[in-house]
């Protein structure tokens, strides 16, 4: 009798503690296919990371992963290189044979097994398995054994481009909130981050042949909602500004690239480049006093495209901005440029009888053709909001960002162009997460909840053949009314976990399903302290 009860008990022992099926595995973005078994493997302190891969860029991914574990172990795992797989320990190999981006994790109560595509393969199987931590332990409880559930999943993303856009210029984030922005992205697998660093309301890159597009052209009069409401005259900060350095940026972009990140810079142009007018007024139209705009909205004046001194200007700023950003594509905005100031413009209107164009718009196109080829000799590519598109044949070598919805991007598709949809229709965080806004932060008029942020198709609309130009989703948070960190994470959370979702899983969602992995991943969420919109994991009544 005792012995048996012994044998039973060793043996229920072994196999380790049941984990309730529902919520053992609740990753966000869902993962291609989990196995879940019966049992757990004990994580310890003593637990190594044994990395059986000569690529230094792992250590990316355990010097994050410790970052998370030394919260409940009170230091990091020690991390051996070479040898053999072993027991007791997380084992992190690289394979040829999975999609680059792609990674097994195997978690059976002998070891944990990660295969990657790549580093950034691996990295997200880091991503994954600190979603599977307990909600205690993540929250820093100290802990001798972590019990992890057996498991074994096979993942990798559907798109390449799985991005976010930050605007830096309507309100000023300082270089760490950038890198917590960066820790929000990381843990939803995005790997693009569109820095929106130029408008009307700021210019936010230090440019070293151009010292007064900050000294002048990052400061303003007065801060954006100064005049607008009573209710938030207490943020009142006048004057408003702030720029990130070339050693700033350098740095965050390294910080990004820690986290398997591609930085995608933006210069506005030809339109919202009022900030740099008044830095340096010869690159407008009318010889005026212009100033750093103190209020949102479209602008009148735009970079002069009949001068050729704006186009030796913009190279200039675009080869320092090269030299910064190593990515492929480089953002020069195109949105919502007026033309009324090119139509009195003696240069511009001489511009479009020397070029033989019909009108404006077609001067538009022409200034985005010469850039794109300026870019193209320095061997990048340009991404542009979809007006790129106006008033000319675009470069194939261009990708189209599409926001005026998906109709951009469509057309974009359809004549062979890359495209990443970003339509304000589901791609919106800047909008009300709420149809009852009372108690809600201020934000821009419209509203979209992360219900219909998840039924975003970017694909949508296309045949297989133009799905292929289809880059992938990108979320962007403009920041008119986000002045701080607190406010920008409560408006990226969780829509960006939904945006994430289908840039990693596409097909086969399943809202319900989502919604109950999004309360696993809020304890990730309540861990680090970040604020998020709550709307979702409240019950319907
Ligand atoms: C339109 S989206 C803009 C931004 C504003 C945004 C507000 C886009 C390319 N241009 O300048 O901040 O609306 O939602």
């Amino acid at each position: 009798g005792l012995l048996s009860l012994c044998c039973a008990l060793m043996l229920f022992a072994s196999c380790g503690k049941r984990i309730p099926k529902s919520d053992a595995v609740a990753i966000v973005p869902k993962p291609v296919s989990e196995q879940l078994s019966d049992s757990t493997f004990d994580l310890t302190k003593r637990t190594r990371i044994r990395l059986l891969a000569d690529d230094s860029t792992l250590l990316r991914s355990t010097d994050f992963f410790n970052g998370v574990v030394s919260k409940a172990f009170g230091k990091g795992l020690y991390v051996a290189q070479g040898g053999q797989a072993q027991k007791d320990a997380i084992n992190v190999r690289l394979d040829d044979s999975l999609p680059s981006e792609g990674y097994t994790l195997l978690i059976t109560p002998d070891s944990i097994d990660i295969a990657g595509g790549s580093p950034a393969g691996v990295f997200y199987a880091f991503q994954s398995l600190r979603q599977l931590l307990p909600a205690a332990a993540l929250a820093g409880e100290r802990a001798r054994v972590i019990e992890l559930p057996a498991v074994e999943i096979r993942d990798e993303p559907h798109f390449a481009y799985r991005g976010a856009m930050l605007d830096a210029c309507r309100h000023f984030f300082k270089p760490d909130e950038v890198k917590e922005y960066l820790d929000l992205l990381a843990l939803h697998k995005i790997n693009r981050f569109h820095w929106h660093l130029t408008d009307d309301q700021g210019w936010r890159i230090e440019i070293k042949k151009y010292p007064e597009l900050t000294t002048v052209g990052s400061v303003r009069e007065k801060d954006l909602l100064t005049n607008v409401l009573d209710t938030v005259r207490k943020f009142d900060e006048n004057p408003y500004g702030g720029f990130y350095t070339q050693d700033q940026i350098r740095d965050i972009v390294k910080y990004a690239a820690d986290r398997f990140i591609t930085v995608i810079p933006e210069i506005e142009m030809p339109g919202h480049a009022t900030a740099a007018l008044a830095a340096y007024p010869y690159l407008g139209c009318v010889g005026k006093d212009y100033k750093v705009t103190t209020l949102y909205g479209i602008q009148e004046d735009a970079f002069c495209a009949g001068k050729d001194s704006t186009f030796g200007f913009l190279e200039d700023v675009l080869s320092e901005v090269i030299d910064l950003f190593p990515s492929e594509y480089i953002h020069i905005g195109g949105d919502e440029c007026m033309k009324n100031r090119w139509k009195e413009c003696p240069h511009c209107q001489q511009r479009i009888r020397d070029e033989h164009l019909k009108n404006e718009t077609e001067l538009q196109s022409y200034f985005v053709h010469r850039i794109d080829q300026f870019m193209s000799s320095k061997g990048r590519r340009i991404i542009g909001w979809d007006e790129i598109l106006e008033g000319g044949d675009l470069s194939r070598n261009a990708a189209v960002m599409s926001w005026r919805g998906t109709q951009g991007g469509i057309a974009g598709a359809k004549r062979g162009n890359e495209v990443v949809m970003s339509p304000y229709t589901y791609c919106y965080l800047d909008y009300y997460q709420t149809a009852d806004t009372a108690g809600e932060p201020l934000a821009y008029g419209n509203c979209l909840p992360v219900d219909s942020v998840y039924k975003f198709d970017p694909y949508a609309g296309l045949t297989p053949a133009e799905q292929k130009y289809i880059l992938g989703v990108q979320a962007n948070l403009w920041t008119e009314y986000i002045r701080d960190l607190d406010y920008l994470e409560y408006m990226t959370l969780p829509r960006l976990a939904a945006i994430a979702e289908i840039g990693w899983t596409y097909g086969g969602k399943d809202y319900a399903d989502f919604s109950d992995r999004m309360h696993s991943l809020a304890k990730v969420y309540d861990a680090e302290g970040y604020k998020y919109g709550k709307h979702m994991f409240v019950p319907e009544t």
